[in-house]
């Protein structure tokens, strides 16, 4: 197995895993490390069958059934499907589902059907960020907590007139919140992040509103500046793993063609 570094701040390609067969402990402890080590790893698995890449989320830990995207069904609940034809993209910045009290430590994306141009996923970095903040500006985050809500993302698409009233105000009374701390340490490699998305992130508590929007637009601004992100163009069998615990990512809607892409998710435990 042969790990290459893609991306200056996160982003890595392992290549020679073979995926026609099970992958052995050492295979995966080595995927394993690469991703610690890089936030996202790039695997070419064209072979790939549905339950391998099942299979190989399981030994991450335990697969989630996501909380609104589709699914395969028939016994294949935990992988979710994104297909364009049906809608389902996800091209706003965001981590996985931070409205929960234990958001996935991961989510591995295997593609299926790729469009001929466009529809590329970029990835952010927020240990990179966190490490480019200045002193005084680490200071004042340290200790602050963000609510984290579901509706947050309906909200977003109401606002620019693609989900109806009922819908937004569906969502607000599910109340799908939790609360995290703005910056969190990673649980396997002691690195601190910024824990905060676009798509989840409602206020910080305890300041004023003004204030919060205005730290929370700064910090989404500088969390997703170019020098912090790894940018991938995929190819139909390319699966992605990436860390959910210290990155964000983004499906660029700049395509017109058929995507659909099959995603798997493993459970976390609560930031902190
Ligand atoms: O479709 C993609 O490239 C990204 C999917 C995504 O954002 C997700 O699975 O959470």
């Amino acid at each position: 197995m042969r790990v290459v570094r893609t991306g200056a701040a996160l982003g890595a390609e392992i290549h020679d895993v073979d995926f026609s067969a099970d992958l052995a402990a050492e295979t995966v402890d080595g995927i394993h490390r690469a991703l610690l080590d890089h936030q996202v790893v790039v695997l070419r698995a064209p072979e790939m069958t549905v339950d391998r890449h099942l299979a190989l989320a399981e030994r991450f830990g335990e697969p989630e059934v996501h909380a609104f995207f589709p699914n395969l069904g028939g016994g294949r609940e935990r992988v979710s499907v994104l297909d364009s034809e049906d809608g389902t993209r996800a091209s706003m910045w965001h981590a996985d589902e931070t409205f929960l009290e234990r958001p996935p430590l991961g989510t591995l994306l295997h593609a299926q059907v790729i469009p001929e141009f466009g529809g590329d996923t970029v990835w952010a970095s927020c240990t990179a960020a966190y490490d480019a903040l200045s002193a005084p500006m680490k200071t004042y985050l340290e200790g602050l907590t963000a609510l984290h809500d579901l509706a947050r993302t309906v909200e977003l698409a109401y606002v620019r007139g693609h989900a109806t009233a009922e819908r937004y105000a569906a969502s607000v009374a599910a109340d799908r919140t939790t609360e995290h701390p703005v910056v969190c340490t990673h649980p396997e490699t002691g690195a601190r992040s910024l824990y905060v998305n676009h798509t989840y992130t409602r206020s910080i508590l305890g300041l004023p509103p003004a204030e919060a929007d205005a730290v929370l637009a700064f910090l989404y601004r500088h969390m997703t500046t170019e020098r912090f992100t790894y940018r991938h163009r995929w190819s139909p069998g390319d699966l992605v793993i990436w860390d959910n615990r210290c990155t964000l990512h983004n499906a660029l809607p700049d395509f017109s063609g058929h995507r659909r892409m099959h995603r798997v998710s493993v459970l976390g435990g609560r930031p902190k």
